[in-house]
């Protein structure tokens, strides 16, 4: 992509960094944590729609926002003296949640405007807000009720309310969404990345209602503190928008015996600490969930949350207080055997269940936020979860605007996924450029994620320096990170791949590397000799020689191949072994298991990769 020499001060970070943490002249946007687990009206299943390439159903031919556009759902009437071009009663149907590529051959390929209608009816009920929740929309989204505007949103991986408490009526109602999947080049990610670019409402929407004065994020995790013993501390707060003076939320977890009551401050936040005995820590061999309940006056909200700690210790992991090693797998949200963005828990299921069976304890879920149901079997299943903000390759890291959208996404990432035990890594960005005004930009948002939560891990697949056989893990933006990603692809990218068995590691932090990424392409089915690209013997035996390499490397805490299943790129056009798809799947779309999902599986299993736990 075209580079930008333009060199922003560092004081422009600093103010950015502040209109972030402070949400500035705007009020905040409210983020709902647990919205999953509150009562909702859902709005899923089949809405009208109209793809709209020049985008005239919402702005002017001068680019302005038109007051009459097709948020209105007008329909035509006899006495009308110009045509109404649009009809939404009329219109084919597209299922939600659900990308529309993927639901339309003709759609495959379309990036642009589509707009959504839906009929709901509805009984408002005093003393209540409700909120318009959408668990993603894929890039930019507007939305109306009733034709009055709600809201608009950038970022396609996390989700976002709309506060529609004025404009729904008793009895019937419509939405309609306007989603517009065009990259941008400003854009967090921008206009190149290794998937498809999936539009449309692609996550579950529903109605949320809660009382005027409700619990909008809370956060209950277990305490940092000596080695696991019989007691233990449970942390944690939680915030009330528009608390009354000396309002008072409770704390409880029934299974634990477990009660406690804080009063607000006037910041809305009340604070929480709370001795337990006997606590179950939650682990990728013990993934047991406490039901957690919050009261706020009339709000109440009932969570499944898991208790364990993550840290570091010079260059290990800590799980509850053990090193542990991350012997794990990426995933892309690309559906098993349907194709399209995976959303439901029957893909996650599936999904998580071949990491089971190569014998992960860990997978990173590349290279954005993903789904509710996705985290939900994580903490069920008991794998550990690395996830990432979609800063991916050469975003504009000198543009202002793009760090402010990079600090929205990551901060919405946090705040609605930040009680999942699975989640012991946020990673800030994938194989960024190493220079400056890059390093400036990420440490920012680094610092902001500590400042969110302090108590996971913070990381970064970085791109790692190769002279000679040596691979040096210098970037300087490994200063701001607890555990250094790094991604090779030696025997694929560069090299043959025995080269692996003669490469040494260089790396200049005394803190825990994860393989972030390594591997190879090879079309499921096809056979031949291992010096043969594309088949799975090659493959097969990439992933031998990366299994000694690893051996070697004292430092290696963990492992994320890549990658768990093979999906569509539109980068990957080379015919008859390609064909758009991204082939370096350990199983085939399809779920075919390839050689090397063998190799590694045994590695796995008999942990014969990585330092002994
Ligand atoms: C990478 C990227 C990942 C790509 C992968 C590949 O380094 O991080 O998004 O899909 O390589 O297959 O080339």
């Amino acid at each position: 992509m075209k580079h930008r020499s333009v060199r922003i001060p560092a004081f422009l970070f600093a103010f950015v960094f502040a209109a972030l943490s402070a949400h500035a002249a705007a009020p905040a946007p409210i983020v709902l944590t647990g919205a999953d687990v509150r009562p909702a009206v859902s709005l899923d299943g089949q809405w009208s729609f109209i793809p709209d390439q020049y985008f005239v159903g919402l702005f002017d031919s001068r680019g302005h926002e038109k007051s009459g556009g097709y948020f209105l759902n007008r329909k035509a009437k006899p006495t009308d003296t110009s045509p109404v071009e649009y009809n939404f009663a009329t219109a084919p149907k597209l299922r939600v949640p659900g990308d529309w590529n993927s639901q339309r051959p003709w759609l495959l390929y379309y990036e642009g405007p589509v707009w959504y209608q839906r009929d709901f009816t509805f009984q408002p009920i005093p003393h209540t807000r409700v909120f318009l929740h959408i668990g993603a929309a894929n890039y930019r989204s507007w939305f109306w009720v009733n034709g009055q505007k709600v809201c608009q949103h950038e970022g396609g991986f996390t989700s976002f309310n709309c506060d529609v408490t004025a404009a729904l009526h008793a009895g019937s109602n419509f939405v309609i969404a306007a989603v517009d999947s065009t990259r941008l080049a400003d854009g967090v990610p921008t206009l190149q990345t290794d998937w498809w670019n999936y539009g449309g409402l692609t996550r579950s929407v529903s109605l949320i209602t809660v009382p005027d004065t409700f619990i909008d994020r809370y956060d209950v995790h277990l305490e940092r503190g000596p080695a696991p013993s019989a007691d233990s501390t449970i942390a944690g707060w939680a915030h009330v928008v528009d608390a009354a003076p000396g309002q008072s939320v409770t704390l409880t977890i029934p299974e634990l015996k477990a009660q406690t009551t804080s009063i607000v401050s006037p910041d809305g936040n009340a604070a929480f600490r709370l001795d337990v005995h006997g606590l179950v820590r939650w682990s990728p061999d013990t993934p047991r969930l406490y039901k957690v309940q919050l009261t706020a006056g009339q709000d109440s909200i009932t969570d499944r949350i898991g208790f364990r700690t993550i840290e570091t210790r010079g260059t290990e992991i800590l799980l509850n207080g053990k090193p542990i090693f991350l012997r794990g797998v990426c995933i892309q949200g690309e559906a098993p055997y349907r194709l399209g963005r995976a959303n439901t828990t029957h893909d996650a299921e599936i999904l998580l269940g071949w990491a089971k069976e190569l014998g992960a304890n860990y997978v990173r879920l590349a290279h954005y936020p993903h789904d509710e149901t996705m985290l939900r079997a994580a903490d069920r299943m008991g794998l550990l979860v690395w996830s990432e903000n979609p800063v991916y390759w050469g975003i504009q890291f000198d543009n202002p605007a793009t760090l402010a959208k990079a600090g929205q996404q990551l901060e919405e990432e946090i705040d609605t996924s930040r009680n999942h035990a699975s989640i012991i890594i946020w990673s800030m960005a994938n194989e960024t450029p190493n220079n400056d005004v890059r390093t400036q930009f990420i440490s920012t948002l680094a610092a902001r994620a500590r400042q969110l939560d302090p108590t996971r891990l913070i990381s970064a697949a970085l791109l790692v320096r190769t002279q000679g056989n040596t691979k040096i893990v210098d970037d300087p933006l490994g200063a701001s990170l607890d555990v250094i990603g790094a991604n090779e692809y030696i025997g694929w990218y560069e090299k043959r791949p025995e080269a692996a068995d003669t490469t040494q590691w260089q790396i200049a932090y005394q803190k825990p590397v994860v393989m972030s990424e390594f591997g190879g392409a090879a079309r499921a089915g096809l056979h031949g000799p291992a010096t043969q690209r594309w088949t799975e013997e090659y493959q097969a035996d990439i992933y031998r020689h990366q299994l000694v390499m690893f051996n070697h490397i004292d430092q290696l805490r963990g492992l994320s191949a890549w990658i768990l299943m093979d999906f569509r790129s539109p980068n990957r056009p080379l015919a008859g072994f390609q064909d758009e798809f991204n082939r370096k799947g350990l199983i085939s779309d399809q779920g075919h298991r390839k050689l090397a999902f063998y190799v590694l599986q045994k590695a796995y299993k008999q942990k014969s990769v990585g330092k002994p736990e």
